[in-house]
């Protein structure tokens, strides 16, 4: 059989199954908060124009507004001063791979349930890789740790230091992009680095190696619980934004299911 025939068939019989990894948008949601000096995003902001009424007796419809880095939203590389003169950096160049690709899953949620600092380190990779064999180039990796399920301030989870969320090490990015050779890096959290990322080194490593190899960020996502650790593929496509250093966007996962 044709191959998207196949695929046709396998998402209507439940051999594949979509599950949707994206948070609503909406104004409840903590918006990344930087230090005072600098500029600020604007928090996501929805108003309406009309619901069948004198506005629009006939229509609904809303205006919004919301920074690029709002939501569960994606990272291209010309967000980070890392990634600022590699070409095809921005949403609205990026190549259409990266927007349908497979990805590796690390579950850190005992780790992250136990201390809202932990840091994903290049041993816990190899310790996964040694259970699910080693993370192909060209993979999204995904670090769950079950923070999508949270909301409100238990989600940015801040103090008088700032941001306790989890997040890679230096090394482990280093490695995940340097030796694994990954398309981008996911997480649950509101950034893709370590919430106290600002005092490592260099600071927010994510942010650094990520986008000065040319590599992806999603950040936000919720759901990884239905992700199995390998053999699932994302559709992450962001909006095509003029001269975009990122976006929210849908995240739809393709989880292989079949009857269970
Ligand atoms: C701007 C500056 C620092 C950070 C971020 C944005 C993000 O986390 C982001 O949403 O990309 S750390
Ligand atoms: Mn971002």
């Amino acid at each position: 059989m044709d191959i998207l025939t196949r695929l046709a068939s396998s998402l209507t019989d439940g051999a594949v199954r979509l599950v949707d990894l994206t948070r609503t948008l909406s104004p409840d949601d903590p918006t990344i908060i930087m230090p005072p000096e600098f500029g600020q995003s604007w928090p996501v902001k929805i108003e309406r124009i009309s619901r069948y009424d004198g506005n629009g007796p006939a229509w609904y419809w809303n205006n919004i507004s919301f920074g690029e880095h709002t939501g569960t939203h994606f990272d291209a590389p010309v967000h980070w001063v890392t990634g600022r003169d590699l070409p095809n950096n921005t949403v609205d160049t990026m190549p259409l791979a990266p927007m349908l690709a497979p990805v590796c899953v690390i579950d850190c949620t005992a780790e992250a349930e136990a201390d809202a600092d932990f840091l994903l380190t290049r041993d816990h990779i190899l310790a996964w890789e040694a259970q699910h064999g080693k993370i192909p180039a060209g993979n999204w990796v995904f670090m769950r740790t079950g923070w999508g399920n949270k909301t409100g301030a238990a989600y940015a989870n801040l103090d008088a230091e700032g941001a306790h969320t989890p997040g890679p090490d230096a090394d482990a990015i280093r490695f995940l992009v340097e030796e694994r050779d990954i398309l981008g890096f996911g997480t649950e959290t509101i950034g893709t680095d370590w919430g106290q990322g600002g005092h490592l080194t260099p600071p927010f490593p994510a942010h650094h190696y990520l986008h000065g190899a040319g590599k992806y960020g999603l950040q936000c996502l919720t759901g990884l619980e239905a992700l199995p650790p390998t053999g699932a593929m994302i559709l992450a496509a962001p909006l095509k934004i003029l001269a975009g250093s990122g976006s929210p966007l849908r995240v739809v996962a393709l989880v292989p299911g079949g009857p269970d």
